[in-house]
């Protein structure tokens, strides 16, 4: 091509600056008398040169750039690419300088961040002691969290402090160091944190902590909550990513399996919804009960507003009402449908859930080593739950004078086998229930329960036993 066309491309365009939120076509003029090719050739001909000059390769290079550029797709901009070609050079070249290189030449116009630790909570898990998987009243539980660095930057020296101001809990082991965390990586604390719990602890209560983190030079306050006892009813969600097909009657369906709670559909059922779009006006919302009930939550209102995130009917209106589910099985298939139903426009299902909290069921510590301890009227947790072989249950009665009677009821409420009737000593006391009635058949599958009487003290707890 001749000069007097194009005057060519200049590679030490050091005051071209990337703007985030711009399109950058072809040769076209940006601020400061460049050309938009300029913007993004200076970083690369300038790394080129700083690693030939430190005795790296011009394939290197070369390789690096080009494998950097495969299956990016559509519609990324220069800043994914620059963050691309850095990660790129990470992986090919990992003892290399050729990523910190590209990093301080994207720096100097502003196409990528600076590089900084970012740490997030992937999750967090309890070792606890009844085998519910929760924190109980009474119980001392340890604690892993697992944390990862979504960040551009390496975290070393990684050190994190556990503090609560929940009353009734204390922290017994508030410090641990982690592995360091390189770039994308995750690691849990290396000793377990240790909390304990009050036996006066509300039950369903949830206990609030702060994990303080320090590594390298920065540091970051995180909040973990976790939930005492085992939810009763419903609580569960999911976050399936699904893109919404534009104008397509079909839409997108997500389903949640809710098992063995044995429970209905109370008026305190809602639901959470995470739907990204950029025009609101075009979606239709339905949730789908086990029993084929189908409730219309989102009708095409709205206009051009974006995105559907809350609650129903907690701090967004159902077209229709919620109650149509009242009364029926919680079990089974819950199925959410999004649909687009007109041009243009698009958005995602990021997420969503339902909820029917009807208490919290925590273990009590009957099995608690303390010779102190003033004998009580308790029921333990049958062990195992769910039980596909025979079930061992525990319980506690505080007086010797009246008939202690411990029986098995089906989902409905019906008699199917006594397993002690009669006075019992003061103290603890466990029995083997073998999944027969009272006419030695053996039962189901299904949901049962286990009912303690005495006195005028009555304590019932739900199995599920499977085949
Ligand atoms: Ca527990
Ligand atoms: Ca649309």
């Amino acid at each position: 091509m001749p000069a007097s066309c194009w005057s060519g491309r200049v590679l030490n365009a050091f005051g071209a600056q990337y703007v985030p939120g711009t399109t950058y076509g072809a040769h076209q003029s940006i601020p400061g008398g460049y050309q938009s090719d300029e913007l993004w050739s200076t970083p690369l001909f300038q790394s080129l040169i700083a690693l030939i000059a430190q005795g790296e390769t011009r394939e290197e290079v070369d390789q690096i750039i080009l494998e950097s550029h495969f299956g990016l797709g559509s519609g990324i901009n220069m800043r994914d690419m620059g963050n691309a070609t850095i990660a790129t050079a990470a992986l090919l070249q990992p003892g290399g300088p050729h990523a910190d290189v590209f990093t301080q030449k994207f720096l100097v116009h502003n196409i990528v961040d600076v590089p900084a630790v970012s740490l997030t909570i992937d999750n967090s898990s309890v070792i606890e002691p009844s085998g519910n998987g929760v924190p109980d009243p009474g119980e001392q539980v340890g604690l892993k969290v697992r944390l990862h660095n979504v960040g551009t930057l390496d975290a070393s020296g990684v050190v994190a402090t556990l503090s609560t101001g929940t009353a009734g809990v204390t922290v017994d082991a508030a410090s641990s160091a982690y592995d360091d965390l390189p770039i994308g990586a995750s690691g849990e604390n290396l000793t377990d944190f240790v909390l304990s719990i009050d036996f006066g602890f509300e039950c369903g209560d949830p206990i609030q902590l702060l994990l303080s983190v320090t590594y390298g030079a920065g540091s970051v306050a995180l909040p973990v909550v976790l939930q005492t006892g085992v939810v009763l009813g419903v609580s569960q969600s999911v976050e399936p990513h699904l893109a919404i097909p534009d104008n397509n009657a079909t839409g997108v369906t997500s389903t949640i399996v809710v098992l063995g709670t044995g429970a209905t559909v109370t008026p305190n059922f809602n639901v959470d919804v995470d739907i990204t779009h950029t025009y609101v006006g075009d979606l239709k919302v339905q949730l789908r009960s086990p029993a084929n009930t189908v409730v219309l939550l989102h009708n095409r209102t709205g206009g051009s507003a974006d995105n559907l995130v809350g609650n129903y009917p907690g701090t967004l209106t159902p077209a229709q009402p919620l109650s149509a589910f009242f009364g029926q099985a919680l079990d089974g298939q819950w199925k959410l449908t999004v649909i687009d139903a007109a041009g243009q426009d698009i958005g995602t299902l990021n997420a969503w859930g339902i909820n029917d909290i009807q208490g919290y069921d925590c273990d009590s510590p009957v099995d608690a080593p303390d010779a102190t301890r003033v004998p009580r009227f308790a029921l333990a947790p049958s062990r195992p739950n769910p039980a596909s072989g025979d079930v061992t249950l525990r319980f506690e009665v505080a007086r010797a004078d009246f008939d202690a009677r411990l029986e098995i009821l089906d989902v409905s409420g019906r008699h199917v086998r006594t397993l002690q009737d009669g006075p019992l000593t003061v103290g603890i006391h466990q029995v083997t229930w073998n999944r027969c009635d009272d006419a030695d058949r053996a039962v189901g599958a299904g949901v049962y329960f286990y009912r303690l009487r005495q006195g005028g003290l009555e304590a019932t707890r739900k199995l599920l036993v499977i085949d």
